[in-house]
């Protein structure tokens, strides 16, 4: 009896050898959870089949919905932690939202992570470049209209947010919106990638994109980085060669993407149909949308404010045209916004923006019998004065035009060019010693430089012999700009072609007593390149005539900033920003992208101010 009974225990005992990984998969217990998570694959027109998880808090009933398409894995979007509580799993940036019992639902797009069909960089809307039945707006209406058919917890109202990409993909939903898509929050979205946006800057290529490019486009899921060769990324580059040699070296040539930029580098048809400021201009105005950018955005600074700027002038009574530009990085609205590098703002001017702006902008439209919220049309930091303005329209109506001169001996003035003072100012532009844009050891891979770079004291460069610099007395009384200064450069160059650097800067007075690293700080306001073979047209470069003074004029990114008194202003120009973009070889050659170590050349650069070639910043002062 009693070898029966050990032999019946044993039987009810696991085997030693069992598996140890449960057949059945092992599943958490959920029912302490204060949320439901839901993973589905929504079919599309085509028949493609998106996957899309969708967080519904327990207990629901008659919620609004936040939507977010993204190439960057759905799943993980809504991991932030592992955790029982809604508020840990989802990103920072929606707390506000959680907290008001929103369902969250976010979506890889076709092509990526746990989706089906083909990706496609940034897929062009249906026309021209797309001939297929499908692309991000049609994609979006049919997410849009299955979510409302099948969350029974939803009140039928869907939001869109998102930054970046996420936000590119907001604008294409506005492009074509369902009837349920109340309202929409296109944070720093892609806009127009040649102008300004992520790949370009008014032509001149950024290099910093190829560790992106492998990661998005190597692999559905998450692609590799690039090999590291060395510490400096600045020698890297610079031992490379041009942009393709780079990518040749490193395998990207495999990548298509890169086939399309190597074949388009000016701002042909590829570009023009891709800009989605143009498209917003003439898409019917139908869901309210607040336009959001970071003032020191670093990834996308084109975008957000000239979206808001096509759409303007239909929104005559205020009520779907909004703009918000904080004092932030790329995508730090969605994080803590009380400093950035060396600046330190009022505050979490970020959750400042969610909690009391976003939220309830949001809760109008989605949230039933909500009240109307108190939403200025515009919403931007004053980066002089540390507070938020709220605005009726951008630019400052008050704003007018005035130039601020480039002049003799390194002088900034609004007192135009004199006879008899001396006509311009020289350097040798020399591609083999490129001006780097912040302190060497260049690290790409260095995320607390990259998304400080623009606010990088300038002094690093201030000095050297290929930067002019021209600066200002100490001021007197504030100089209160709103709007994007305009650059009229009259210059000259040796070589066939060649970028200019413009810098606007604030310089500290020398001593900051309440913040002594501040003294003589040279804090960019707003920066550009302009590769000079577009002087005339985006769409056809031109050789330069050598050593012939010419016209250069670009605009420079928005800024709302007052100079306070006993600061200076300063101008910097320079002809290179590297590794960050690459160098014009400043001979003329068909293609940047594929020039030869042959046709990089030093070239002389003459900057002029002159009474009749005067160089100056167009600033909108008020
Ligand atoms: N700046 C990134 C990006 C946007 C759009 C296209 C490609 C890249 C991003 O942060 O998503």
């Amino acid at each position: 009896l009693l070898s029966l009974m050990i032999a019946a225990s044993v039987s009810a005992q696991t085997a030693p050898m069992t598996p140890d990984i449960p057949a059945k998969g092992f599943v958490t217990p959920t029912a302490g959870f204060d949320y439901d998570k839901r993973e589905v694959m929504v079919p599309m027109r085509d028949g493609t089949k998106l996957y899309t998880v969708i967080v519904v808090p327990k207990g629901a009933h008659n919620a609004p919905m936040l939507l977010t398409r993204t190439p960057y894995d759905a799943a993980n979007r809504a991991k932030r932690m592992d955790s029982p509580h809604m508020r840990d799993i989802l990103p920072q940036g929606d707390e506000v939202f959680v907290d008001a019992g929103y369902i969250r639902v976010f979506q890889d797009i076709r092509g990526k992570h746990g989706s089906e069909g083909d990706y496609v960089m940034t897929r062009p809307l249906r026309g021209p470049l797309n001939g297929t039945k499908v692309d991000h707006a049609t994609d979006a209406w049919d997410t849009i209209d299955w979510l409302v058919k099948h969350v029974p917890e939803s009140n039928g109202k869907v939001g869109m947010l998102g930054s970046s990409y996420e936000g590119f993909t907001v604008v294409m939903a506005l492009t074509d919106p369902h009837p349920a898509l109340k309202v929409a929050a296109p944070q720093s979205p892609m806009i127009d990638g040649w102008m300004g946006d992520d790949w370009l800057n008014y032509g001149a290529f950024r290099q910093v994109n190829f560790g992106y490019f492998t990661g998005q486009l190597a692999k559905r899921g998450k692609g590799p980085s690039i090999p590291s060769v060395g510490y400096d990324d600045y020698t890297t580059f610079l031992r490379a060669g041009s942009a393709g040699d780079y990518a040749k070296a490193n395998g990207i040539d495999q990548l298509p993407w890169w086939h399309k930029l190597v074949e388009h580098p000016s701002y042909d048809a590829f570009w023009q149909e891709q800009a989605l400021d143009k498209r917003m201009a003439s898409t019917p105005l139908k869901v309210p949308t607040m336009w959001l950018q970071g003032l020191w955005d670093q990834e996308d600074m084109w975008g957000a404010v000239h979206s808001y700027a096509a759409m303007e002038p239909r929104d005559t009574d205020n009520t779907l045209n909004y703009l918000v530009m904080g004092p932030w990085r790329h995508s730090q609205v969605n994080y803590d916004g009380a400093n950035l590098g060396a600046l330190k703002f009022d505050g979490d001017t970020a959750l400042q923006f969610r909690r009391d702006v976003l939220k309830p902008f949001f809760d109008q439209y989605l949230v039933d019998g909500a009240a109307k919220a108190d939403t200025p049309p515009v919403l931007i930091y004053n980066t002089g004065e540390n507070h938020w303005d709220r605005l009726q329209q951008w630019p400052r109506t008050a704003a007018q035009t005035k130039p601020l001169y480039l002049r003799a001996g390194g002088k900034l003035s609004f007192e135009a060019p004199q006879a008899g003072e001396a006509t311009y100012d020289a350097y040798v532009s020399d591609p083999a010693k490129p001006v780097p844009f912040v302190p060497r050891p260049v690290r790409f891979a260095d995320r607390d430089m990259w998304t400080t770079w623009l606010v990088k004291d300038q002094r690093f460069v201030d000095g050297r012999p290929d930067v002019l610099t021209f600066v200002s007395e100490p001021l007197t009384e504030p100089l209160r700009i709103g709007g994007a200064p305009q650059v009229n450069l009259q210059a000259a160059t040796s070589g066939s072609d060649s970028d200019w650097v413009v810098k606007l800067i604030d310089v500290y007075p020398d001593q900051v007593p309440s913040t002594p690293e501040m003294g003589g700080y040279e804090l960019a306001v707003s920066m550009a390149i302009f590769r000079g073979r577009y002087r005339e047209s985006f769409s056809e470069p031109k050789a330069i005539a050598s050593n012939q003074v010419l016209d250069y004029k670009f605009g420079l990114p928005t800024a709302n900033h007052v100079f306070q008194p006993g600061h200076r202003v300063m101008v910097q120009v320079q002809s290179t920003l590297f590794p960050l973009y690459d160098r014009n070889p400043q001979t003329f050659v068909p293609n940047i992208y594929l020039a030869k170590p042959g046709d990089y050349q030093k070239a002389t650069q003459q900057v002029w101010h002159a009474p009749q070639q005067a160089s100056f910043i167009s600033l909108p002062v008020y």
